[in-house]
């Protein structure tokens, strides 16, 4: 998979060389790449924003370094799947990582400020696949961390990338309910022990223990995904 993201702190993303994902990389199973928006500026100050027609605090970022940028990033003839990360946008979801692991080409357009000029969302769906993407109900000051976030969860759903692909299998939110909980030796630990039930050797009763805790969990710390 190819991975290009564009943003004025191509820096953030430093980070992606690091564990699993530079390992991926080193390997050519995933090829990233930063961009720098300023370099598709003209201007003596580089200028990336502008005020909000119609009137507002803060700035929005101007659509010709966007668009420069997609005509050098989106390759002739063929059709990348471009994200723009925004509180605005829908819900990253594992189900979402699963769907754009199977994309051979996302393109990552972080906005800052208050975000990017919507007509570059709506012409970038001329030449992509456009999906507008918020990570959570918080606010960031700019997408780029949110798009690491992206990253991560999607790439380790490729082929490859994760070693061992039974770790995949057993995770939180695979199954709709959160992972139950986890320990290893000691079995006695600062007055504290390791629930018997798991050093019994019982594998069909190790299951339904575990089964009954991701539900109190689940009831516990997200009580909405019960209601779904
Ligand atoms: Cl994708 N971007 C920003 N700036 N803030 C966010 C977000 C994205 N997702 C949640 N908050």
């Amino acid at each position: 998979m190819k991975i290009d993201a564009i943003s004025i702190f191509p820096e953030f993303f430093d980070v992606l060389g690091l564990s699993l994902l530079g390992k991926a990389q080193d390997q050519k199973i995933i090829g990233f790449e930063a961009h720098d928006l300023r370099k598709w500026t003209s201007d003596k100050h580089r200028t990336v924003d502008d005020s909000p027609y119609g009137g507002g605090a803060g700035m929005v970022m101007k659509p010709e370094p966007w668009g420069d940028a997609f005509d050098e990033i989106f390759p002739k003839g063929q059709r990348p799947t471009i994200i723009f990360t925004t509180p605005a946008g829908i819900p990253f979801t594992q189900k979402l990582a699963a769907d754009l692991a199977t994309r051979s080409h996302l393109v990552f357009a972080c906005g800052r400020y208050e975000g990017i000029d919507q007509r570059v969302v709506e012409h970038a769906g001329a030449q992509a696949e456009v999906l507008e993407v918020s990570i959570g109900d918080y606010v960031l000051n700019g997408g780029e961390v949110a798009a690491i976030a992206m990253i991560e969860a999607i790439c380790r759903l490729i082929p490859g990338v994760i070693g061992n692909a039974e770790s995949l299998i057993e995770e939180s939110h695979n199954s709709g309910l959160l992972e139950y909980p986890s320990y290893t030796k000691p079995a006695s630990w600062r007055g504290l022990e390791v629930p018997e039930i798991l050093l019994s050797g019982h594998h069909a009763e190790i299951e339904k223990w575990r089964n009954e805790q991701s539900l109190l969990r689940t009831k516990a710390n997200r009580p909405d995904l019960l209601a779904e």
